[in-house]
């Protein structure tokens, strides 16, 4: 029996967070809309990724996916039946600018019109998320994340966003979890558009740091009253033991997992002292890139799922370090072999508190994948029931004890694709069968629907 995990006795409800703290769900293009080559929509760099044998687990991909691009309407009117307030959903680059910069689709501008207005006509509040890993490939050709001529690009395409849907949407992310899709993109090879190694890495971490705030700056200048956030995967790190060699390898998986992204954006610079490794940035770095990398975000999106174990490794390069993987540590896990362990969720708030500039915190996402079964027309889910309820118990603690953070978005709405992983994990609050597209809410999804609706004293 896994030893870790308790199940919450919960009796909060949502007026316990307070009268202003925001409740959601969250998605993202590439893995719900499908429609891939629809109208004039152009190639992305995960259209490409998943069609190369080997890259995606079972040979899968995301051409339909929930192909929530018809099913907008069914799916929005599912979130408002279940009480659902405030819809996070990122914007496909190509879908809006199909070669990344140049010509503006039309049709990909009309798309989004339709769903914004559509969350807005049942007074569901959009959260958009600018870049959520589908660059397109005609950028990628020229060098991607590693090409500075990424600032221009991406300042075009952040332009057209805002002209286009800042007189309705008032909640803004700029990027979604640099670290993984630079780490896992560009470091690793796993993702899009699998490229490895530090000359990748590094320079496309620095451009997206610099993009982060260039964003931000951007969608400052043409809506001044947006709310302006960007959002970072974190996770608590422990040491697999109290030997000094395990607690650097632990400190040095922080700086890179949890702190790459966010200290710069804060004057703080890169966490060197901890990553020697990173000073090679330097080569890619202006003089003015120090003080460009910096913005005052509204508020900071963190997202987190598990904690993660970490032990010295002479023979990983460059970090000496290495993460010991749930399952191997009898610990209750989900899908991903991720660890279920809520006190996670509530260190990373209080990091992130930590940093005085910080304004506001909100969980951007958070949620599990287990194997659920579509059994007589119902999906018994409930430990993912539970999973929510016990990280929910940690913000409730983490507000008690003073920290800022004032909202929740649980990962995800509907099942869908994850990335490498394919179909297999399912995360959703609402079951897709992917053959017939039909969607059933799981029981997780008829809790959270009953919990939001007792706001209302429903
Ligand atoms: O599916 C992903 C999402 O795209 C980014 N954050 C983590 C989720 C679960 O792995």
């Amino acid at each position: 029996m896994p030893e870790n995990f308790e199940p919450p006795l919960f009796n909060l409800r949502p007026r316990d967070f307070g009268k202003d703290f925001v409740w959601g769900v969250s998605t993202a293009a590439y893995q719900i809309e499908g429609a891939h080559d629809i109208h004039d929509k152009g190639v992305s760099i995960w259209d490409r990724f998943v069609s190369k044998k080997g890259n995606i687990s079972q040979g899968q991909h995301g051409r339909i996916a929930c192909d929530f691009y018809h099913r907008y309407q069914e799916d929005i009117l599912l979130m408002k039946a279940m009480n659902i307030p405030h819809f996070r959903f990122s914007l496909s680059w190509t879908r809006l600018l199909p070669d990344g910069i140049g010509n503006v689709s039309e049709e990909g501008i009309a798309f989004y019109n339709r769903v914004i207005d559509f969350c807005l006509e049942y007074d569901i509040t959009p959260w958009v998320t600018l870049y959520h890993w589908d660059l397109p490939h005609a950028l990628e050709k020229k060098g991607g994340w590693t090409n500075r001529d990424i600032l221009g690009w991406f300042e075009t395409y952040v332009r057209l966003c805002a002209e286009s849907f800042g007189d309705r949407v008032k909640h803004w992310m700029i990027l979604n979890e640099p670290m993984v899709f630079t780490g896992a993109g560009y470091f690793l090879g796993v993702h899009a558009p699998g490229r490895k190694g530090l000359k990748n890495f590094l320079p496309a971490v620095h451009h997206a740091v610099l993009c982060q705030a260039l964003g931000g700056r951007v969608l400052r200048d043409a809506l001044p009253d947006a709310m302006i956030g960007t959002t970072f995967s974190c996770s608590r790190i422990s040491s697999f033991t109290d030997r000094t060699k395990d607690i650097k390898a632990a400190e040095k998986a922080d700086a890179l997992l949890n702190r790459l992204f966010i200290e710069p954006s804060l004057g703080m610079g890169y966490p060197t002292e901890s990553v020697p490794v990173l000073q090679k940035i330097e080569k890619y770095q202006k003089t003015e890139d120090s003080k460009d990398c910096i913005f005052d975000f509204d508020f900071i999106g963190i997202q987190n799922y598990t904690r993660e174990v970490v032990r010295h490794s002479y023979t990983v390069p460059y970090l000496h370090a290495k993460i010991v993987k749930a399952s191997q540590r009898n610990v209750k896990i989900t899908t991903m072999d991720w660890e279920v362990h809520p006190p996670s969720l509530y260190a990373m708030i209080g990091k992130f508190n930590a940093y005085k500039k910080i304004k506001k915190i909100i969980v951007t996402e958070n949620g599990a994948a287990f194997e659920d079964r579509l059994q007589n027309g119902k999906v018994t889910d409930s430990e993912r029931t539970t999973y929510i309820k016990a990280y929910l118990e940690q913000i409730h603690k983490a507000q008690k004890d003073g920290l800022k953070v004032s909202g929740y978005f649980v990962w995800s709405f509907t099942d869908n694709f994850e990335w490498a992983e394919g179909y297999r994990p399912r995360f959703g609050l609402v079951y897709v069968d992917f053959d017939s597209q039909k969607r059933t809410v799981k029981d997780s999804g008829k809790w959270y629907a009953c919990f939001l609706g007792s706001q209302n004293g429903r």
